[in-house]
Parts: structure tokens; sequence; C-alpha cells
């Protein structure tokens, strides 16, 4: 197994030092210089990438903390903005005082004051792509519901998260074939006060885009951002969270049903800010890389979901 993973290293950097160095000498695989798009809001926090338009080509929807365009009408309000691939590098949006010609415009949608993290998935199983967003400052996830044109409905019943929700996963914890929501709610509110849930929430989903009630579960202190994977190779999804104040990693295994199981925790050197699962030492276990506000730390599994000190 050693000699196959190092020849897939060799593969892996062969493969990279070609696309790098040698591809664009043969106008093969290359990347044309940046174009900026006009800016859609102020203060941009996340991005999500996903055909909201059924057209084939990649859309993306950017998550704004505040918006200029919104402030200037009194709405003090952070937004979520679409952009439309138009196939030809450029993206429509529903720009600054510019009106759409081309129907259904792109729209911009609400999304609390202080909206930290946003993703997509078809969570009503309508072949449509719908949106979750988060906002420390609202207990609820915003919940848009695809249309299939690029314009979304607002879903009537937001699920509540908790206080303070810093980041998500979408995955079928509970193996009914159904997207659920685990959530981490950090410690502090917008002003910095302690009011935050400070733990994690499991939403079992409906499949109609709504989710039944939060089941809470005790990670670290101000837990920031969350990950999932199969850690221990049991066939159920575990989850890995990243706390900022405990400066640690805690992982909670899951249950067949769907119920965590107490945290282990892991400490790091310095506070985590990300946390991502990945394959970083073989292709069977799952390791974790953590972005630190001093670098970055990989944490590697032993081979039984327990991890190696940090490196
Ligand atoms: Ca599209
Ligand atoms: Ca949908
Ligand atoms: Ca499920
Ligand atoms: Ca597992």
């Amino acid at each position: 197994m050693r000699n196959s993973s190092s020849g897939l290293k060799i593969i892996f950097w062969a493969f990279f030092i070609f696309v790098a160095g040698v591809a664009p000498l043969y106008g093969g695989i290359s990347f044309s210089l940046p174009q900026a798009i006009t800016n859609s809001g102020h203060y941009p926090a996340f991005i999500a990438a996903g055909d909201f338009n059924n057209d084939g080509w990649a859309d993306f929807a950017v998550l704004n903390s505040l918006d200029d365009y919104r402030a200037s009408y009194g709405i003090t309000t952070g937004s979520i903005d679409i952009f439309l691939n138009n196939k030809n590098s450029s993206f429509s949006y529903k720009d600054r005082g510019i009106v759409c010609v081309t129907a259904p415009c792109p729209q911009n949608y609400g999304a609390g004051i202080y909206p930290t993290f946003i993703s997509t998935a078809d969570l009503n199983y309508d072949g449509n792509l719908d949106l979750v967003a988060l906002d420390r400052d609202n207990t609820n996830a915003y919940i848009l519901l695809g249309k299939g044109n690029g314009l979304f409905n607002s879903s009537t019943q937001p699920p509540y998260v908790g206080q303070s929700p810093n980041s998500l996963v979408m995955v079928d914890i509970n193996h009914d074939g159904i997207l659920d929501l685990v959530v981490a709610n950090g410690y502090y509110n917008i002003v910095g006060g302690k009011t935050g849930s400070n733990n994690i929430a499991v939403l079992f989903g409906n499949g109609d885009g709504n989710f039944q009630l939060a089941v809470n579960y005790s990670a670290g202190q101000d837990p920031r951002s969350i990950a999932s994977g199969d850690i221990d190779g049991d066939g159920n999804i575990d989850i890995a969270v990243a706390n900022h104040d405990s400066s640690n990693i805690s992982i909670l295994f899951s249950n067949p049903n769907g119920t965590l199981k107490p945290a282990v925790n892991y400490p790091l050197s310095s506070a985590p800010l990300k946390v991502i699962t990945g394959f970083f030492h073989d292709n069977l276990h799952v390791d974790l890389a953590v972005l630190t506000e001093t670098g970055v730390s990989v944490l590697l599994n032993n081979g039984n979901g327990s991890f190696q000190p940090e490196r």
C-alpha cells in the first residue's frame, strides 16, 4: 500500500508540473487573466457555485455582510446576490442602478445583517438547486428554494438552528436518502457578547425544504467551522468541528440513526478558523486540514478514526 501511495503522489506531482509549466506552452490547460466583476455589495463573506437556471453552465451566489444598494434605500441588511453565467465569460446580476433587459433578471435577496455562510443543494428534490445561508445575527437559517430559472422563493418555514451560526454541512447523516443540516453555532454575537449557542445542531431534512427540530451536541468553545466525512470508515458520516476559543478540533462520530457520540478532542497550537476533510496521505482514510490564526495544520488519520498530533 505504501508503494501504491508513493506512486500516486508521483503521478500527481508529474501532472501538476505538466499543468503548471508545460501545458500552457502547448496550448493545453491554461487560465486567462482574472476579470473584475463590479462589486456585488460590501464585505462579501462567502460564495457558492451551482447551475441555478439549469442551462448546463455554472453560476454563483455571493453572500454580502452589508449591501450599499440596500443601505441607500435605508435597508441595512446583508444580501445574497445571484450571478448567472452568460456563457461568454461574463455574468448577469442585479447591478446597482442598471435595469436588466433579459428576463428573468437575477435578483438579490436579504440575508440578515452579518451573514457568515452559504451553500447550495437541492433540498426539496425538485431538480432545482436551492440555497442555504446563515447569519450570526439570526437564529434561523435562510432557505431560498430555486425555481430553476435563476430566481428563488424564500422558505416560509426557515428552520431554527441556534444563536450565532457560523458554518454548516449538508449531508444525509441518518441514511434516509434526504439531506440534513449540521450547523456549528458560535459563542459570540455580532457585538462581541457571549450569547451564542456554542454548540452543534443537527436538523433532519423532510425532503420538502423543511427540517425537523434541531438536536444539539457539545463540541469545544466557539465552533467556527464544520466539515464531514466517514472518519472511522464505518459507513456513517462523522463531523469535525474547529473550535476557536478552545484551540482544538472536535470529532463527533455518528450513529446509523444520525445521532452523534460525545466529542473526541485534539489540541492545536493556534486557534482554528476553518477545517476541511480530505485524503492527504492515502486514498483510504479521511484526514483534516485546518486553517488557523498562524497557518495551516494537518491532522493525519491513524486509520481507525483517531488522529496523529498536528503537523
Ligand atoms: Ca447556469
Ligand atoms: Ca430544489
Ligand atoms: Ca437524512
Ligand atoms: Ca463514521
